[in-house]
């Protein structure tokens, strides 16, 4: 609980500027006016929605990320019908899920047909490209549904057992594990493949369906996965091969965590963030609008190191801000300066960041009217300048990091300078 001083005031050349000291506690104590658990800003509401063809399924994703997948078939396969599934907030958590409710977002389901069905082996379906509009980290591939069968009026049946591999990524193929579900099945790396196939009696989640959620890890901006389809009954001889797959999406992202006035703020995770790090936060559950962790719980490390070089300095603060840029990037700051409880417009400082930079620095003119005691400085890391306009909402992109600040007076400065009332 160390109260962590990371602004160094310089000699100041001009009287017209207060001599204050700017410190923070990143990790420290927190004010009574913590923020609320799992709080969700009523403004800037995110939205979930697909559209689905036979060569296209197009989505958005609450934080603004879009995905486009591509769909391939292989051998004589084709897409027999191609239908939306639609965000169902109203639906009840899976077990089969993770987060258990997952439902609150679209996705698409796609029936294949003729395609080739090898007996005693399996057989290709179809390819399926994910392409992102941002990189992304760890995505959440959530399978609905997968599994197929056909039959005839004899009572004749084929169950055609799906699996799904992971066949390549960009900028490097990323790696698959078992976040959820997928009983009876095992998931590697590189597949998601059943246990044992046999004649099945019932064709449930649990037999020859299968649904769960694998996490897809890495950092991306597209992966495709390959479907397989294995017949176990009558082979060659029995009916038309039926598979359908029902698919949704969720990404990883990263709150704020500045006491609940200040509202909320909620980033994609991507490839680019503040400091070296950022952590995934409210895992267990999908949101539409952004949320904020308790108050000062989030693990932030733009500005660690003792003392972090901000300097006040010819009417200006000064915060040099260490950042991993995989992409360019717009920085934002806000001080509440005011101490009002919120992050007003005039509070907010801003500046680009090219790829691969390493730091940016954020200036702001002292305010007149500052107030000395306990404060929030808010920054947000997002791909392009509409992630860091404003203090709250959702960003496609990067990491919000709310630190405690204290505005204080230099002892030097304290008879020169008029305290602020
Ligand atoms: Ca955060
Ligand atoms: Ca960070
Ligand atoms: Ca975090
Ligand atoms: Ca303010």
């Amino acid at each position: 609980m160390a109260f962590r001083k990371i602004l160094v005031c310089t000699a100041l050349a001009s009287a017209s500027v207060p001599g204050l000291v700017l410190t923070a506690r990143a990790d420290g104590e927190s004010p009574a006016s913590a923020g609320l658990p799992g709080l969700a800003a009523p403004a800037d509401g995110g939205s979930s929605a697909f559209t689905n063809s036979a060569a296209t399924a197009v989505g958005l994703t609450p934080s603004g990320v879009s995905v486009t997948v591509s769909k391939t078939m292989l051998g004589k396969s084709r897409v027999a019908s191609a239908a939306v599934l639609p965000a169902n907030p109203l639906a009840p958590d899976d077990e089969y899920l993770f987060p258990a409710n997952a439902k609150v977002t679209a996705g698409f389901v796609d029936l294949y047909e003729n395609f080739t069905v090898k007996p005693g082996g399996w057989g290709d379906v179809a390819t399926l490209t994910f392409t992102f509009t941002r990189p992304v980290r760890d995505p959440l591939l959530h399978i609905f549904g997968m599994g197929g069968s056909s039959g005839d009026a004899t009572g004749r049946r084929d169950d055609f057992w799906p699996a799904i591999d992971l066949v390549s990524g960009t900028p490097a193929k990323p790696a698959f594990s078992a976040a959820a579900g997928f009983p009876g099945y095992r998931v590697t790396a590189d597949s998601i493949e059943p246990e044992r196939v046999y004649l099945a009696k019932t064709t449930t989640c649990g037999v020859v369906y299968t649904c769960g959620t694998a996490k897809v890890n890495g950092t991306v901006t597209s992966f495709t996965v390959k479907l397989r389809a294995r017949d176990v009954r009558h082979g060659i001889i029995g009916m038309s091969p039926q598979l359908w797959a029902a698919v949704k999406l969720s990404l990883t992202e990263d709150d704020s965590d500045a006491p609940a006035t200040y509202g909320a703020a909620s980033h994609a995770i991507s490839d680019s963030y503040l400091g070296k790090s950022v952590t995934a936060d409210h895992r267990y559950a999908v949101s539409l609008t952004p949320r904020a962790l308790p108050s000062d719980t989030d693990d932030d490390d733009a500005l660690t190191g003792s003392p972090v070089p901000i300097t006040s300095a010819g009417g200006n603060f000064t915060v040099k801000i260490p950042v991993t840029a995989g992409s360019a990037a717009s920085v934002a700051g806000w001080i509440d300066f005011d101490r009002n409880g919120r992050f007003d417009a005039t509070e907010r400082s801003v500046a680009n960041v090219a790829k691969d930079a390493s730091t940016v620095e954020l200036n702001w003119p002292v305010p007149q009217t500052l107030q000395t005691g306990p404060t929030w400085m808010r920054l947000r890391l997002a791909a392009d300048a509409n992630g860091t306009a404003l203090p709250t909402g959702w960003a496609d992109s990067g990491e919000v990091e709310d630190h405690q600040v204290q505005l204080v007076q230099l002892v030097q400065a304290e008879s020169t300078v008029k305290p602020a009332s």
